[in-house]
């Protein structure tokens, strides 16, 4: 496989940055931080998106059939895999606040907490929508977030996590020489509809978090 730059859909690390044009195939495999959308290139990953026993259990916790909102290839490369800080995957869609968008976030490779594995705050969905600040990225305030609950996730390959998308979550830094790839599916109640503008989401989430110190 060969990475390009030029895609549209491929996010390098910013360590790599220019760099990224003159390395080997195999260095740029581990350079790419986000794929996005992933689907349509692949027929293997469009089915694992649409796997009857995953979507069934979507349905049993929406209520209603499933439909794909959003696809990702979430790839941590080893040393240099950059922090996904805590948020709310809500904060970024634009669907009415109440809608229950699930994510699911699957390991290709073993994800521990050295290699980026996924943090969570258990229980944190009931407590609604949270302000976000542009930061190091669109995301909780740092002294928002509750440490002393914080509970890491680590998966074997294939481990699947579902999760609400009001779920305070994030990933930390890969320090190690280990990759981490994972895939990441978000699904919508088919019913939902999407609001075509920001505004609504931003006066929930925040502005960007505008004149204020976090
Ligand atoms: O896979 C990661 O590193 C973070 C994924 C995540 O939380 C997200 O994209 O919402």
């Amino acid at each position: 496989m060969i990475l390009r730059r030029d895609l549209d859909n491929i996010m390098v690390e910013s360590a790599v940055g220019e760099r990224f044009e003159r390395l080997t195939d195999e260095a740029r495999l581990d350079s790419v931080r986000k794929m996005m959308p992933i689907t349509d290139y692949d027929d293997r990953l469009k089915s694992l998106s649409e796997q009857p026993e995953l979507t069934a259990l979507l349905e049993r916790i929406m209520g209603e059939p499933p439909a794909l909102s959003q696809d990702m290839a979430m790839l941590k490369p080893p040393r240099i895999g950059r922090e996904k800080p805590w948020h709310q995957d809500m904060a970024y869609f634009d669907y009415p606040t109440d809608t229950m968008i699930v994510g699911a976030w699957i390991a290709l490779d073993e994800s521990l907490p050295e290699n980026g594995c996924m943090m969570v705050i258990p229980g944190s969905h009931h407590e609604g929508p949270m302000l976000h600040w542009a930061r190091r990225d669109w995301q909780i305030c740092d002294s928002d977030v509750q440490l002393g609950k914080i509970a890491a996730l680590p998966l074997p390959p294939g481990g699947c996590l579902l999760f609400h998308c009001l779920l305070h979550h994030g990933t930390p830094p890969s320090r190690s020489q280990r990759r981490r790839w994972a895939l990441q599916f978000h699904y919508r109640p088919r019913s939902a509809l999407p609001l075509y503008n920001s505004d609504l989401r931003l006066s929930v989430f925040g502005t960007d978090g505008k004149d204020a110190a976090c």
